[in-house]
């Protein structure tokens, strides 16, 4: 696989320099700087990819190239969006940047509770604790119905463990981890800026209503269709990225969680340029996956890897496991044997060693991500040879 790294653009404390000198041979970026929704002109393409080259380095793959909500709840001006998009695509395939990741997740990217959950040994991890969720659910955007999506063990968890240590401060962190630090800096819903997150977030929410896995099933495919001539001029891979986590959450559909979601996908729009990005930590957050069988079955159809994985408490919290797992291991030997090709990340990987002072975004530290992808590298190594 290459090795590639996601690098959020000239302002990153991480340098292209230093990548350099890990054995980074891609990168993973965005033009960040333009909203959602907006055109990626020839121009700026350009000079990101230019800015990249000039270091010694590749842009290897979008990460992401953003899917607008009107797109996804199928909203008036959803084919305008849709005309933008397919220009930003022409306007990659024209630079050669051919691998696009994105989401079509509604509303909320990626979720967690805890961005600094301690480790035994010093460090630090992404947590996602369920019975917190369920009273940010509850408590505080107090979603009409929301008890009734979460099983009697973890309202008893949240009711005796979590509500008596919530006070207003308890509340806000749990506010920025599920809803701000997450989301801004992946051009999602809410940014550090919004003074009203939660309020904002639940105008978000009502777009969505009547909106059901087999509708947003619907708008997926109609975009995808809308998109894959250009693809195919192009020689465009589009990679969807699993939901994160794998389940329906705040009353929201997700409709790529599990073997059955990603079948129905690629068949929708049997084409090849229509693929995944193979994120084996978002797919094994949900204990009904089997990671290692998916990745075998799903090999031959995705275009970009992320490399972590987590693991599953039995009540159904879950927290980001070493990438030295053994079935993270089996999964970096499927993906180097079929398909040695492709473009594969880090990801999520523990703040140690300083990283917690240096303010990078969440899941995305330095010294944790370099150990990460030398374990990564060790692991192919020892495939190739
Ligand atoms: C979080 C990421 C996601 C991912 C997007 C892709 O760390 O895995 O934000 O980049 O969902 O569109």
């Amino acid at each position: 696989m290459e090795k590639t790294w996601r690098w959020f653009g000239p302002n990153d404390k991480i340098t292209l320099d230093m990548l350099r000198q890990i054995g980074v041979e891609g990168i993973v970026t965005a033009l960040h700087h333009i909203p959602n929704g907006e055109v990626w002109s020839e121009e700026e393409v350009n000079k990101m990819k230019n800015f990249i080259e000039d270091h010694g380095l590749r842009w290897s793959v979008v990460e992401s190239l953003p899917v607008s909500e009107s797109i996804k709840y199928g909203g008036e001006d959803r084919d305008d969006l849709i005309e933008k998009y397919k220009e930003s695509l022409r306007n990659l395939g024209k630079a050669g940047v051919k691998t696009i990741c994105y989401n079509f997740m509604p509303v909320l990217d990626w979720a967690r509770t805890d961005l600094e959950y301690p480790n035994p040994d010093g460090t630090s991890n992404l947590y996602f604790n369920r019975a917190e969720f369920a009273y940010f659910d509850i408590h505080i955007l107090k979603r009409d119905g929301a008890e009734k999506d979460y099983d009697p063990e973890t309202l008893r968890r949240m009711r005796e463990d979590v509500a008596p240590l919530m006070d207003k401060d308890a509340e806000k962190r749990l506010v920025e981890n599920i809803i701000v630090k997450t989301q801004g800096f992946v051009n999602g819903n809410i940014s550090e800026d919004d003074l009203e997150p939660v309020n904002k977030f639940r105008s978000l929410l009502e777009l969505y209503s009547g909106i059901d896995a087999d509708q947003l099933r619907a708008n997926m495919a109609y975009f995808l269709n809308a998109i894959m001539p250009v693809c195919d001029e192009y020689g465009i891979d589009m990679c969807v990225h699993p939901d994160d986590p794998p389940m329906p959450i705040l009353g929201l559909p997700r409709i790529v969680t599990c073997d059955a979601d990603i079948k129905a996908f690629l068949d929708a729009v049997p084409n090849p340029h229509n693929g995944l990005t193979f994120c084996a930590g978002s797919l094994s957050a949900g204990a009904h996956n089997d990671v290692v069988e998916l990745a075998r079955k799903y090999a031959s159809r995705t275009h970009f890897v992320h490399a972590r994985i987590c693991k599953v408490q039995p009540n159904g919290d879950f927290k980001e496991s070493s990438h030295l797992d053994p079935r993270l291991i089996e999964v970096v030997k499927i993906f180097e044997k079929e398909h040695p090709g492709v473009a594969m990340r880090v990801d999520h990987a523990p703040l140690m060693l300083g990283d917690d002072k240096m303010g990078y975004n969440a899941g995305y530290s330095f010294h944790g991500r370099m150990l990460a992808l030398g374990m990564v590298s060790g692991i192919m190594a020892t495939v190739n040879n």
